[in-house]
């Protein structure tokens, strides 16, 4: 994979999303410039021009924070973002158990020590709904290969927090509670798919998952679990609580795939929060390149 499809910039650096989007322009200038020179011998076009793109698109911060899925923390997109001290994130911990050679629980302060790096993903929701997000996160890959994965291990299940004394949420019985989902174990240990513990260099808010969540830019928002409290490694596939609650709407795979229909609405056209006019959705999001390798064999029709 390219280096260019992944902008770092230490967090220590980020005070602002003012001073974070200059530096983005800055950016831009040097990469334009390079682009115009020998760089672009080096570069994948569709790469680069891609990655481009993502810079000018950025969600504001005030959007990515007030605009949430967060059933835990009531139904509708306003919510998570007033109830968000339901879900106290400290002290907090994900215990890691099943097909792993050193099952265990892991401390969030110890989580953190893991060197992160920030990670501009599209993001795109079954709801029609898109964001540009500029996560700050680390690899899965990274921390479950320190619980060793046994070779019988083929997926991953994930729980978010059960506390319904506090998120109030889950005194409904919208969904099956804790949330659960899941990710093949090829899928979970893919370079792109993130635990993410930031956004715009800042801390995660509870409405976006504090103090760590799933991140899956190929997939749509609903595999990207938050608050983690538990991970099995299984050899068999897990049940979510979306396929649990509409098996034929909400698909183990769930890959953004513009010619497989949700069944009440298409999926073929999206609206990026903070525009207007409608896009075309892109298999897998757009990084088709990166990961269609690990579907080449599938009927994605079938394994939706
Ligand atoms: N625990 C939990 N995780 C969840 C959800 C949820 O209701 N509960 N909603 C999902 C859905 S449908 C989406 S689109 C994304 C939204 O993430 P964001 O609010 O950070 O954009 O979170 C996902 N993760
Ligand atoms: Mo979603």
């Amino acid at each position: 994979m390219p280096k260019t499809s992944f902008p770092t910039i230490p967090s220590s650096e980020i005070t602002s999303e003012e001073k974070f989007i200059n530096r983005r322009d800055f950016i831009q200038k040097t990469s334009q410039g390079l682009l115009a020179s020998s760089a672009a011998l080096i570069l994948p076009s569709a790469m680069a021009d891609s990655e481009f793109n993502l810079k000018h698109e950025i969600t504001s911060y005030k959007d990515i924070t007030t605009y949430n899925n967060f059933y835990e923390l009531g139904t509708s997109k306003s919510d998570p973002s007033k109830n968000a001290k339901w879900l106290k994130p400290h002290p907090w911990s994900i215990e890691v158990s099943g097909l792993v050679n050193k099952p265990g629980k892991i401390d969030i302060e110890d989580i953190l020590k893991i060197p992160t790096e920030e990670r501009v993903y599209r993001m795109r929701c079954v709801e029609r709904w898109s964001m540009v997000i500029p996560w700050e996160g680390f690899e899965l890959n990274k921390l479950l290969q320190k619980f060793e994965p046994k070779a019988e291990a083929k997926y991953v299940e994930f729980k978010t927090i059960l506390d319904p004394e506090n998120l109030y949420g889950q005194r409904f019985p919208v969904l099956q509670w804790p949330y659960v989902e899941g990710l093949r174990m090829d899928e979970a240990m893919h370079p792109l798919t993130l635990m993410a513990t930031g956004i715009y260099g800042k801390k995660l808010l509870s409405q976006n998952g504090a103090p760590i969540r799933l991140v899956i830019p190929w997939k749509y928002g609903f595999k990207g679990i938050k608050s983690i409290q538990k991970i099995r490694l299984l050899d068999r596939e897990p049940r979510t609580s979306w396929n649990k609650a509409a098996p034929n709407e909400y698909g183990f795979y769930a890959n953004v795939n513009p010619k497989v229909h949700h069944p009440r609405w298409r999926q073929n056209k999206e609206r990026r929060i903070g525009e207007f006019r409608r896009r075309k959705t892109l298999l897998f999001n757009g990084y088709q390149e990166q990961v269609a390798s690990l579907y080449k064999d599938m009927d994605l029709k079938k394994y939706f």
